[in-house]
């Protein structure tokens, strides 16, 4: 096994996903590619949370709208485990604008509109770890084994 191990990464079910129960379906496909779910809850997020989540938009014409969406009702934040998943739920979750996300893809199959994109993704593995660090105590994220783990991975 190369790289960053074991590797997590964080996902979110925006506003727009939990209002449209989308929630399970965004799950099932992260449990059924083979990954681990360490962590999950529900929350109606803050926009002091959001600014330093968004920190590198803070600048973007968008931002004022972006925060007024992501504050607009609650939203499911979830960590993921596993061989490469950072990148694998990039392809996964699909482009930012939901008119260039291929179908198969949760942005793909879910989304029209690039302000209403349903879901979060950590773009790289160093912000995966500043993105749980923000959104998650230590505590919270379970260590367990996953008793099929010899039938997804080659050790
Ligand atoms: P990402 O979510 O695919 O990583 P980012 O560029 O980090 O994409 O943008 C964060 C979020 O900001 C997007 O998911 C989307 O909700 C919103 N966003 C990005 N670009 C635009 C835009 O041009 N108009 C409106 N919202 C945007």
């Amino acid at each position: 096994m190369t790289g960053i191990w074991p590797e997590r990464t964080l996902i979110a079910v925006k506003p727009d996903g939990v209002q449209r129960r989308l929630v399970g379906q965004i799950m099932q496909r992260f449990e059924q590619r083979g990954f681990k779910l360490v962590g999950m809850k529900m929350l109606q997020v803050s926009e002091e949370l959001l600014s330093q989540h968004y920190q590198e938009l803070r600048r973007k014409p968008f931002y004022p709208s972006l925060l007024h969406y992501m504050t607009s009702g609650p939203i499911v934040v979830m960590v993921w485990e596993g061989h490469n998943v950072v990148r694998t739920s990039r392809i996964m979750v699909g482009d930012t604008n939901p008119a260039e996300a291929q179908a198969g893809t949760v942005r793909g199959d879910f989304s029209i509109h690039i302000s209403r994109n349903v879901v979060h993704a950590s773009d790289s593995v160093e912000g995966a770890q500043r993105e749980i660090q923000l959104w998650f105590h230590r505590k919270e994220l379970m260590d367990w084994d996953c008793y099929d783990h010899n039938s997804t991975y080659q050790l």
